[in-house]
């Protein structure tokens, strides 16, 4: 399949509405990867999402980010910009990331990454909750990014799973702490 475009449902399998399945399908190019995260929260979809929808405020629950500032927009409508700086540790020092989806009623968001200094070219996520059947929330982030020269696909997800997962871990921790 090198250099063709492959239709990725990350998915494919859950029990998800299918606006969220929808949001979670990527046209994948040659050279790009893409994988998903899924986290359960015993917690109510709003109380999740009182948090996760602050694009100008990530620092509410993402902890290898030690600054933002807003630099376009308030930070409530697709084309916001804001400048991330990452924590000392990380191969990346700084993000410039644009507000894609913010829906209020659907709970989804979504962001990508158009300059900074790191290493994730091309970095896209897209951040869905929905309600749970056994109650509580259902997280699901999927993203799909460029493989870096001199990394393979394996690492690339690896490396973005990590970030991913404990971002969603610590969103749980600060939802029940709300
Ligand atoms: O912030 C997110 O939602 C997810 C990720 C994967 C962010 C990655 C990152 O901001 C670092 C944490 C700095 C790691 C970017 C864009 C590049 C990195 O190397």
């Amino acid at each position: 399949t090198d250099g063709l475009i492959r239709r990725v449902c990350l998915t494919r399998g859950m029990h998800v509405p299918e606006h969220v399945a929808m949001h979670h399908t990527y046209e994948v190019g040659p050279n790009q990867c893409c994988s998903s995260v899924v986290k359960m929260i015993h917690a109510p979809p709003e109380s999740v999402w009182a948090l996760l929808r602050r694009f100008d405020n990530p620092r509410a629950y993402k902890n290898f980010i030690r600054q933002c500032r807003i630099m376009q927009g308030d930070g409530l409508h697709a084309g916001d910009l804001r400048e991330v700086m990452v924590v000392s540790g990380l191969p990346a020092v700084s993000s410039t990331e644009r507000l894609e989806i913010l829906d209020e009623e659907r709970h989804v968001i979504s962001f990508s990454v158009v300059g900074g200094d790191h290493r994730l070219e091309n970095y896209r996520s897209v951040t869905t909750l929905h309600a749970s059947d056994e109650g509580g929330t259902v997280v699901v982030e999927s993203y799909i990014v460029d493989v870096p020269p001199g990394n393979t696909e394996e690492e690339t997800v690896s490396f973005v799973d990590t970030i991913v997962r404990c971002n969603l871990q610590s969103l749980a921790r600060s939802t029940n702490r709300q």
